[in-house]
Order: C-alpha cells, then structure tokens, then sequence
C-alpha cells in the first residue's frame, strides 16, 4: 500500500480532535498539530458542509504550513444533521464514537424531550448507542425527573441523572466513559462543559451562564472538541444546538426509530398506515390511551412532516419483463 499523497509527499495518520472555522486540530505522534483541509477535501468545502469531522482518522502531509490533511479514511459511524433551516446540506457531526450521552437539564433551561427525541432518532438512525443525562437534579423542584426517567427507560434508554454543581451521578458517568469514546451533545446550557469540568478539574473548560429572560444558554462552547479523562477515556464536548433534524432519513423509516412503537406496528387498519392519525391506528389510540408516552408520539408526528418521503420506486418499462 501506498503511504504517499498524489505529488509523492509523506503521509502520517492522524485523529482530528478539534474543528475551528476553517483548521482542524489533529493528534498526530501525540501532539496536537492545525491542519488545512487540502487537495480535493478543499474543494469539497463548498459541496460539503464538513468534509472533515471531530473523531475523524485521517491522512496528513506535514510539509507546508499548515499541513494539510489529504484523505479521511473510512468511517466507522457517524451522526449528521440537517445544516439548517436555510440549508440543507448534510452536516456530519462527530464521527467513530462508541455512545452518545444526549444531555438534558430539569431546569434552567427546561428539559425539552423534543429536542432529546430528535437527537435520539439521529442515533438510532446512525446505529449509534445513546443514553439520555437528566443534569441540574439539584434544581428538580417540580419534581419532573421521576415521568421523564420512565419515558426513556420505556423505549429502552439508559438514564442518568447527574448534578454537574454538586456532583450527584458524576461516578457513575465516570463508570459509563470508561475506555470508550463518548460524546455530550444537547441544548446550550444544559452543562455538558460543566459535567465535563465534574470529571476532570483540570479541563478547565470554559462555562456559560443562563439568561434569565430566555431561559435558555448562550452558546459558550462554540467548537467541538474531544478531550481526554485521566483514565483515558475520550469524550467531545460539543455546543449547545438549538433544534436538530436528522439528515437522509425518509419518512418510512422513521417508525422504527422509536423502539417503543414496536408492539403496535402492524396493528393499524391501513396496512400503508404513517401513523399520522388515520383512522384505526394503533400507535395513535396507544398514544391516546397512555401506553405510549404522548410527549414521544407528538415528535414521531412532528418529524413525520419534515422528512422527506422515500425515493420513487424505479418504474420498470412496461412490457420489458413481460
Ligand atoms: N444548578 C446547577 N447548575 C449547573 C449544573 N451544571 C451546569 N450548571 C450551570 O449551567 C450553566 C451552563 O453550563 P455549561 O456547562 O456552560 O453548559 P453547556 O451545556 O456546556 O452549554 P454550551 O457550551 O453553550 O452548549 C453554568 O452557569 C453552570 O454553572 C448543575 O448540575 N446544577
Ligand atoms: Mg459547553
Ligand atoms: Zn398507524
């Protein structure tokens, strides 16, 4: 196999642990080194809203300043998104993790289960395992922790509930990190930098504050960047997003997105039912009747109408196969 670039450069592997504006942050013989997209990932700047992304493995030529990362080898799984509501294009997140920890607070701000049921969805689309974080417990006055617990752990989710401000659940995220490579993703200001800065004091991370008037963070962390734990786990801190809409899944295979829904598919009058609130179907009438969480089925109907609906099926020339 080759270990050279197309103008015969040498070529050294490297894992990309930071992505500012424009330079990629690279590990490479254990030091952290900026790197340009160069050669054809370059081009594909416009094409592509990130050709390069935090967990990446890639291939960089170190002559030249900056060095420039040619290739990005084979993903092992990735999560992506919709860039925005004005873009389309798909925007790959993170890449080659073993968990995602979608990371919510009880309180300042509100703990929005849309939000973590989108970014479940986009996991379980990716095939990437997640576990749902209820932080700020030390804030749970109205005592919400309890219902949104059992909503998760009823479609099969892991659930911690951690307290980055007094360190409640801090061990056992610890536990969880263990010799993996993990992600916090979730709303601004719901303390992932904070919980991070739990673990590992001398992280240092930078942490936001939370604007009374709109209950909402203010995007401290503006870069995802994957840092190390003293044990040796790996973890991406990543910024506060405010929506998120998984990126290539069709309207069809949203369903199976939702394990719960699971028991009642097949149970409809329509056999092509989208479970949309036609008339007969069983995953609206268990919604209705408390078997399904109806916080959950308000988001399958929500997405349902953003989704694309599947690719035509090839029509085939008539007559061809006769
Ligand atoms: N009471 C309480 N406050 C917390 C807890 N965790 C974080 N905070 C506070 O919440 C605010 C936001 O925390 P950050 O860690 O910056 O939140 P973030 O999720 O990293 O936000 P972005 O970087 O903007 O995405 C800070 O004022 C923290 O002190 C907690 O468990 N309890
Ligand atoms: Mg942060
Ligand atoms: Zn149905």
């Amino acid at each position: 196999m080759s270990n050279g670039s197309s103008d015969g450069s040498h070529l050294v592997e490297g894992l990309v642990l930071r992505g500012d504006a424009r330079v990629y942050h690279v590990l490479i013989d254990g030091r952290s080194r900026p790197c340009a997209p160069g050669g054809r990932l370059f081009e594909e700047l416009n094409e592509r809203k990130s050709p390069v992304a935090v967990g990446d493995r890639v291939r960089v030529t170190l002559e030249g300043d900056p060095a420039r990362i040619e290739e990005v080898l084979p993903r092992r799984n990735w999560l992506s998104k919709v860039a925005s509501s004005h873009d389309p294009r798909e925007q790959v997140l993170f890449a080659n993790v073993d968990q995602v920890f979608v990371v919510g607070s009880l309180a300042a701000p509100k703990f929005s289960s849309n939000r973590a049921d989108r970014i479940l969805v986009g996991c379980h689309w990716s095939e990437i395992p997640a576990v749902v974080v209820l932080n700020k417990v030390d804030l749970d006055e109205d005592g919400e922790e309890e219902s949104i617990r059992a909503t998760y752990e009823a479609a099969g989710y892991e659930v911690l509930s951690t307290s980055a401000l007094r360190g409640d659940g801090v061990e056992t995220l610890r536990e969880r990190l263990k010799g993996r490579t993990s992600v916090f993703y979730g709303a601004s200001g719901v303390g992932k930098s904070s919980l991070l800065n739990a673990l590992e004091p001398g992280l240092g991370l930078k942490i936001g504050k939370v604007s009374k008037y709109w209950d909402a963070g203010k995007h401290t962390t503006t870069f995802s960047s994957m840092v190390s734990l003293a044990d040796g786990s790996l973890v991406i801190d990543t910024p506060g997003i405010r929506t998120f809409r998984p990126h290539g899944l069709v309207k069809t295979e949203l369903r199976y997105r939702f394990p719960e829904f699971a028991p009642f598919l097949g149970k409809c009058h329509f056999a092509d039912c989208s479970h949309d609130h036609e008339p007969g179907c069983a995953v609206a009438e268990a919604a209705e009747a408390g078997k399904l969480p109806p916080s959950r089925y308000l988001t399958y109907v929500e997405l349902l109408d953003e989704l694309d609906p599947p690719p035509e099926e090839v029509e085939t020339i008539s007559g061809e196969f006769a």
